[in-house]
């Protein structure tokens, strides 16, 4: 479907900007692979400009700055940018289909979680009002004491392409809701929303340099916008190799971060479930959004008394789910995103059968597809701990399947990962469920499911997936600094 692309610039200081060396970078239609238009590409003198504005914003017209605006006055700009969303939903998510390959009624509803997680943090906007001074008690009563909630300061903001905008959103929303200003870097990979929401922004008035948008390569935009000395704070959703790097530098500067990385997510589907509804989740936690998911549930865990009714089962689903273009009618899986993750994900699947695996069904191109970076949903079996397909995030559509025979052995299997991200126990068991639970080292459990995702709660890894959390109150918490004010209120001396 040809979809006119808007062609942009980069947005600083409230204005769209030529970069500096006026280079620009290809977007391709993951579908089709053509290319469909362009985006320009910040290096470390663009980032300059826009971290210089940033810092104005902070400052500017003394008394009304955006540092020390109320959260009343932030959460009119959230709301603002969140109906301006939803006016330009139709447009923003036919091109988050194409820019993305996603099918375009996920990137509906993708844009409608934008809207959602907007008009959420405007909330926690008025909410942090109420919550300054809030007395703290203390044991003495010569002293009074409360906490300020202050922002961070300037905000480096990056993020990846498998929910441009959304994981843009998750970043940019809790940061001007805590009166941060911002400096977001989309992934070069899939930016094109991100520059619509400079332009939902320009409408809405916000103040200049409050949010600029930096498209752009990693090392040419990402790295100097992370290793910047007048970055207060990074946040990063991306690899784990990535997230390496701006620890790393974040560290010389003692530099705040928060970090989402990848995962190898285990699904654990216990004896007593209902097969078909079990099946049904499984396939959606591991295909949805074509499992370039950093939460895909890739890993299934299968009691053995059930493996082979279950199997049977899932192997169904997996052959009613529709392969085709994004803007066809019932698609549930586009392609993946570009050329690179193509040939890695049939890499992937590759070693595993070198590795004496078993590809159940998919592990290639349908073969009605013959352009486009199209892979059909896999199931491999017969893997051992071992294989790299069981440590490695795949960042596709590839399930590996284990056997289990007791709740331990599930257990020990789920966290033998360097991850720690996701996971789902399926049984009707409660008790078991909840004691699973607390066994499982990772971030978000869920019980009887798997993906959903709420603003409101609190997203995040441990182990290798990084550390922080986004989202909910946490969200917030990343982009305050907490500071502690005590009086001494008697005449005596102390
Ligand atoms: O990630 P990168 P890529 C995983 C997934 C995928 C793999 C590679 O397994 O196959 O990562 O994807 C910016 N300094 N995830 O190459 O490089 C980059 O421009 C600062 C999991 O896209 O980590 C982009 O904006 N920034 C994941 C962002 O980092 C740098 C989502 C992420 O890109 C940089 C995406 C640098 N040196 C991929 N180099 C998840 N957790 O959801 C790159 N960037």
């Amino acid at each position: 479907m040809a979809f006119p692309i808007p062609s942009r610039q980069l947005f600083i200081d409230g204005e769209w900007t030529e970069p500096i060396k006026k280079n620009r970078i290809p977007i391709i239609n993951p579908a089709t692979e053509e290319i469909i238009g362009d985006i320009p590409a910040a290096t470390a003198e663009d980032v300059e400009l826009a971290v210089a504005a940033a810092r104005r914003a902070l400052k500017r017209n003394k008394g009304e700055d955006w540092a020390s605006a109320s959260g009343a006055h932030r959460a009119k700009y959230l709301r603002a940018i969140a109906a301006k969303i939803m006016e330009r939903k139709g447009q923003i998510s036919k091109l988050e289909a194409m820019d993305s390959g996603k099918p375009l009624d996920e990137t509906e509803w993708d844009i409608d979680d934008v809207a959602g997680c907007f008009e959420y943090y405007a909330e926690q906007a008025e909410a942090l009002d109420a919550k300054q001074k809030a007395p703290i008690s203390l044991p003495m009563d010569t002293f009074k004491c409360h906490v300020l909630r202050q922002p961070i300061g300037v905000v480096g903001l990056i993020s990846p392409w498998n929910y441009p905008l959304l994981m843009a959103t998750w970043k940019v929303a809790p940061a001007l809701a805590a009166s941060c200003a911002t400096i977001l870097k989309p992934s070069e990979t899939a930016s094109v929303t991100c520059l619509e929401l400079a332009d939902v922004c320009r409408e809405v008035g916000l103040p200049p340099g409050v949010l600029n948008i930096l498209t752009g390569l990693g090392p040419e935009a990402g790295a100097p916008l992370a290793c910047h000395p007048d970055v207060d704070k990074v946040a990063f959703t991306g690899s784990t190799a990535t997230g390496s790097k701006i620890m790393s530098s974040a560290a010389q500067m003692v530099k705040p971060v928060t970090l989402e990385l990848g995962g190898k997510s285990p699904i654990l589907v216990f004896e007593d479930v209902d097969l078909d509804k079990a099946a049904e989740w499984a396939a959606f936690g591991c295909f949805w959004t074509n499992g370039q998911i950093c939460s895909a549930t890739s890993r299934l865990l299968v009691h053995e008394s059930i493996a082979a009714d279950f199997l049977d089962r899932l192997l169904k689903w997996c052959k009613n789910i529709k392969v085709s273009d994004p803007f066809e009618d019932g698609c549930r899986l586009g392609p993946v995103i570009s050329k690179a993750q193509y040939e890695k994900v049939l890499k992937f699947i590759s070693t595993a059968k070198s590795e004496g695996a078993t590809v159940l069904c998919g592990g290639s191109r349908p073969e009605h597809l013959k352009k486009g970076y199209f892979i059909e949903p896999t199931i491999i079996s017969d893997v051992s701990t071992s294989m790299q397909i069981w440590k490695e995030e795949v960042f596709g559509p590839v399930l590996c399947v284990k056997t289990f025979r007791s709740d331990d052995e599930a257990v020990e299997l789920a966290n033998d990962s360097q991850y720690g991200l996701g996971s789902a126990v399926l049984s009707k068991n409660l008790e078991r469920c909840e004691k699973v639970t607390k066994e499982l080292q990772a971030g978000i459990v869920w019980v009887n499911c798997p993906q959903p995702c709420f603003c409101q709660a609190p997203w995040g890894g441990s182990k290798r997936s990084g550390f922080g959390r986004e989202l909910g109150e946490w969200g917030l918490e990343n982009y305050l600094n907490i500071k502690q004010v005590t009086e001494y209120i008697s005449d005596e001396p102390w």
